[in-house]
């Protein structure tokens, strides 16, 4: 599918350094880019705090208002949560069929592509109705406040009176799916591949190169197998060779996202469950030690939440390059370090199990 061109808006905190403010801006522009959004333009303001009204301040908004007709774009997106009141001026001050996409909607909509399973999508679908449902509400108050036009006001508060009815509903019937799919796919799963084939996933936080692994490890694939075992693999799931003869199945994801909000939680795990089916992880941290410490905490604890502690690990330091340390478990997937260790690391740990 073609990108669609967007502008991200950014607010950094007078008090927030350059280079934090700098690695979130990235990671926001990574999670644009993985539901095929291209950030054509960054405007960042900077002060005490966003504008109540507008996030950015009114003179800034004007200026994009009048860059965006002629670039082209069709998604704005904010990188933190706007309020019901911020989301709702963006959208008056906007040309209409602009999408004005916040943090947490961004992070839905890459949980929503993400999410592999129908139960999962479920779960998705059912986090963002709650969410969207808040701001509804938020949202009248918002607009009984500020006034405006009676007659218009009167259909904007009638839609949204009827989004409301259709989305409580919605969220029964997502309940009710959920219990039901619960029981069915606890069966599929006895049948799956998976009991042919062992499992790894890929787990980490978004921009440590997963991805990038994953793709060094796939680049050898010698020897054949009955591809109709792999007709059914999900987009996110490779076959990886190990060696001849022997085949794991390896599974991608979107990964941790920093600074999740608390309400996106449940969705999140939804988009890692396939961790619970793994005979092994492959857990990727930073190069940088300050970092991969924090995130080997978070890591650790979400793990325990998904009674997974006990899954067989191994831990790796991708972009090994950038801190010139050469020895596992370091390893580098642009400069192939180290990739053929882990490579053997991998069939040690599952090679004698399954297959
Ligand atoms: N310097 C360096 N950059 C890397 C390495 N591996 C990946 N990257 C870069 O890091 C960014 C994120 O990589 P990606 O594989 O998409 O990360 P993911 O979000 O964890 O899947 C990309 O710009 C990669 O080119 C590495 O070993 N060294
Ligand atoms: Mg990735």
């Amino acid at each position: 599918m073609k990108n669609q061109k967007a502008y991200m808006l950014t607010f950094r905190m007078i008090k927030e350094s350059r280079e934090k403010f700098d690695s979130f801006v990235d990671e926001m522009k990574e999670l644009a880019y993985s539901v095929d959004l291209e950030i054509v333009e960054i405007f960042e303001q900077s002060g005490m705090s966003p504008s109540p009204k507008t996030y950015l301040n009114s003179g800034k908004i004007q200026e994009i208002k009048e860059r965006i007709i002629e670039d082209n774009v069709s998604y704005v997106i904010a990188m933190e949560e706007l309020s019901p009141l911020q989301y709702k001026n963006l959208i008056d001050i906007f040309p209409s069929g602009i999408e004005i996409v916040d943090r947490a909607e961004l992070i839905f909509m890459i949980f929503n592509a993400n999410a592999k399973t129908n139960l999962g999508k479920y779960k998705v679908e059912l986090a963002q109705f709650q969410y969207e449902l808040t701001r509804i509400t938020g949202s009248s108050k918002a607009l009984s406040k500020t006034g405006g036009g009676i007659g218009t006001r009167g259909l904007g508060e009638q839609k949204k009176e009827l989004d409301k009815r259709y989305m409580t509903k919605r969220v029964k019937v997502l309940k009710e799916k959920i219990d039901k799919d619960f029981k069915a796919r606890e069966q599929r799963r006895k049948n799956r591949l998976s009991s042919k084939f062992p499992m790894i996933s890929l787990v980490g936080y978004t921009n440590v190169g997963k991805t990038s692994i994953l793709n060094s490890l796939l680049k050898k694939d010698a020897g054949k197998v009955e591809n109709k075992y792999f007709a059914t693999l999900e987009p996110q799931t490779k076959k990886l060779f190990l060696e001849y003869g022997k085949y794991a199945l390896i599974s991608d994801s979107v990964g941790f996202i920093s600074q999740l909000p608390d309400k996106l939680f449940e969705a999140f795990l939804a988009t890692i469950e396939e961790i619970k089916f793994s005979d092994l992880l492959i857990v990727v941290l930073s190069s940088d030690q300050e970092q991969a410490d924090l995130q080997l905490k978070i890591i650790n604890n979400t793990l325990e939440k998904l009674d997974c502690s006990d899954k067989k690990k191994i831990i790796i330091r991708n972009k090994a390059d950038l801190v010139d340390n050469r020895e596992f478990p370091y390893v580098s997937a642009k400069e192939n370090i180290n990739i053929d260790v882990l490579r053997n690391k991998i069939k040690e740990a599952i090679g004698t199990e399954k297959s």
